[in-house]
């Protein structure tokens, strides 16, 4: 199985506190209404390609916890509960074990002062790559490799490139052996072993896009981007990312798959 074939996702309705939630001081709040719609769109575009989507209920006390790629990792063998590094999202971590126990026999845990997001977890054919970045410290980032490797993954501790918020914020795997990435992402030496496609000027925000299965979900925001996906074969599906964009989000985000 490839490691973007998913079967199932959990995604959570966002609450009426999403406006709270997090976000860059450049960027301005975004509207209920708006976010509502976006995240509709993209859980219904994640039954559309063929998953069994959990819809879990909106959690007020928790403004960013629509963003349910934050606090776990899934996988078919088992899943990761993880500790956020935002102190306004670590609680989230405990609103996803139910849910996660529904599904796997086996939950691992981080602990203690060990801290990690989801978004800082890049899942590749051969190794896991996780970001250090101001929400994933390198104790989390250790234990998580001792977590992935009970679950048989092999793992890498990588560096997030400075003032992004997460390792994914900057890159997305496409395929096997390409990756969609920022600038300073591709720069980095991280990926050499991959063929890297940068995303064009203007459009950084792009580089969080979502291979699911056959189909890679992009923001509608990002025009160039997309035709540059195109001509690489890619079947390329616009989603929209406008108001989750001002929390500083993406595609990948809003979904726990495996
Ligand atoms: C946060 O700052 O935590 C949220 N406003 C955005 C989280 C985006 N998550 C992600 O990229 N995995």
């Amino acid at each position: 199985m490839r490691v973007f074939d998913f079967s199932h996702a959990i995604v959570r309705q966002p609450g009426e506190s999403v406006v709270n939630g997090l976000r860059s001081d450049s960027n301005a709040a975004p509207t209920l209404a708006g976010v509502r719609r976006e995240h509709a769109a993209y859980t219904a575009a994640l039954r559309a390609a063929g998953l069994a989507v959990d819809v879990l209920p909106p959690l007020e006390r928790f403004p960013d916890s629509v963003f349910v790629e934050d606090p776990a990792l899934a996988f078919p063998e088992g899943a990761i509960l993880l500790r956020p590094g935002a102190p306004t999202r670590l609680g989230e971590r405990e609103e996803m074990r139910g849910a996660l126990e529904r599904h796997f026999q086996q939950v691992l845990e981080l602990e203690g002062d060990e801290y990690a997001d989801g978004g800082d977890v890049l899942v590749t054919p051969e190794l896991v790559f996780i970001g250090l970045s101001a929400r994933t410290n390198r104790t989390g980032a250790e234990a998580l490799i001792a977590k992935l490797a009970q679950l048989g993954r092999k793992a890498q501790i990588a560096e997030t490139p400075k003032s992004i918020l997460h390792f994914k914020t900057a890159v997305s795997l496409m395929c096997e052996d390409t990756v969609l990435a920022m600038q300073p992402m591709a720069d980095s030496g991280i990926f050499t072993a991959f063929k890297v496609i940068v995303v064009p000027e203007g459009e950084d925000a792009a580089a969080n896009a979502l291979r699911i299965n056959n189909t890679i979900f992009i923001g509608d925001r990002f025009p160039r981007t997309m035709d540059l996906l195109a001509k690489e074969g890619f079947a390329v599906r616009p989603l929209p990312v406008t108001e989750i964009g001002k929390l500083d989000a993406g595609l990948s985000c809003m979904s726990l798959r495996w």
